[in-house]
């Protein structure tokens, strides 16, 4: 980089290998991830220590950790341009995130939505570390000297965790982290279950609330088709009161670029039937091209691989200079006399 630019600013984002990525988490993360990597220095990282916050199946989330990365690359980010990598095979964040731990208080991990929705769900496992989850998910971004973040409106009260633990932290030690910003997408932030529209579709729930990234086109309509909506045929977007039909409205614009006023225009009157048959076309056409790659890219094993390495290399080289930092302000035991 010539000395009279500015350096690019920083951006991290973090994505749960559990599961299979649904529309959601396209609309909601993956493909602003693509928008970003030319304007920003961007980590992009599967967040395989967070998955293991509920119990998974040891082989299973192997597979999905690699496809996890297959769908990455296939939604077209460079890998280049971008680092991509396990968040396991980056130690410091298993490293940072103990330290932020003993800065935390327990009414503040007390207070998550998402830690009170998932002790809910799994109440027979209401582990450590699904508490401390935000403290690691402050930790990922902080070890990068992060300033923005893009994340779907479910994470903004972890963001603002984050931000709260840089700042306690710089207010000891001086300025050690950088305080990072949310970057939430101003359409598709949530996309709804297809059957219980006021919950966020979730790639934890059961098949027919959403729709895979990988799921064929077929399967693709059948789905939409069952989507709830209301009985009265009307094509309106007003999310309180009518969550279902709003919801196709919200994925229908996010993936077309139409306004609400465009897509009420076009389709009120016609039937439902019609309008969910065009929100799965427009789905389609924006998955199928994906899943080509997916099947080009996954079957590519020594491509994977290198993508991995390269990966973990360079988001190590930034960690690392971050903990030598943070373990000399806190004053742990220096590793040269
Ligand atoms: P899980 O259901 O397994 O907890 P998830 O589907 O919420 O997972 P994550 O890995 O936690 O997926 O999220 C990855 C990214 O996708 C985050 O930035 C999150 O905000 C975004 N995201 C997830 N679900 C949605 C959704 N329904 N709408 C918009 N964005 C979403
Ligand atoms: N908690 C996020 C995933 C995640 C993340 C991150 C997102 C883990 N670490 C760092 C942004 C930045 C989720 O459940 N969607």
């Amino acid at each position: 980089m010539e000395n009279n630019q500015t350096p690019k600013k920083r951006i991290f984002s973090g994505i749960q290998p559990t599961g299979n990525l649904t529309l959601g988490n396209y609309i909601g993360a993956l493909r602003n991830f693509k928008l970003l990597e030319n304007e920003y220095d961007c980590l992009y990282s599967i967040v395989d220590l967070h998955a293991i916050t509920v119990r998974q199946n040891p082989a299973e989330l192997r597979k999905a950790c690699l496809r996890t990365m297959a769908i990455f690359l296939a939604s077209g980010l460079d890998p280049e341009k971008n680092i991509i990598y396990f968040q396991s095979q980056a130690p410091q964040h298993a490293e940072l995130g103990w330290i932020l731990d003993c800065f935390t208080y327990m009414g503040e991990l007390s207070r998550m939505t998402q830690f009170k929705d998932k002790s809910a769900k799994h109440a027979d496992n209401i582990n450590c570390g699904l508490f401390a989850y935000p403290t690691l998910m402050a930790a990922d971004i902080l070890l990068y000297m992060t300033d923005l973040v893009p994340i779907g409106a479910d994470q903004k009260q972890h963001l603002e965790l984050a931000r709260d633990l840089a700042q306690r932290f710089n207010a000891i030690y001086g300025d050690v982290f950088v305080v990072p910003e949310p970057y939430i997408p101003k359409v598709g932030a949530r996309v709804m279950s297809l059957q219980e529209p006021t919950r966020k579709m979730s790639k934890s729930d059961p098949e027919d609330t959403y729709i895979a990234i990988l799921d064929k086109p077929e399967i693709i309509r059948k789905k939409m088709r069952r989507a709830v909506t209301d009985s009265d045929n009307m094509v309106r977007f007003d999310p309180e009161n009518h969550a279902g039909i709003s919801n196709l409205m919200s994925i229908m614009s996010a993936l077309t670029g139409k306004t609400m006023d465009e897509i009420t225009n076009e389709y009120d009157g016609r039937g439902y039937g019609v309008f969910k048959d065009a929100v799965a076309d427009a789905v389609i056409s924006v998955l199928e091209p994906i899943q080509k790659e997916y099947d080009r890219i996954s079957a590519d094993k020594a491509y994977l691989e290198s993508v991995m390495v390269d990966g973990r290399e360079r988001a190590q080289s930034i960690a690392y200079r971050t903990m030598l930092k943070v373990r000399k302000k806190v004053g742990l035991a220096p590793m040269k006399l």
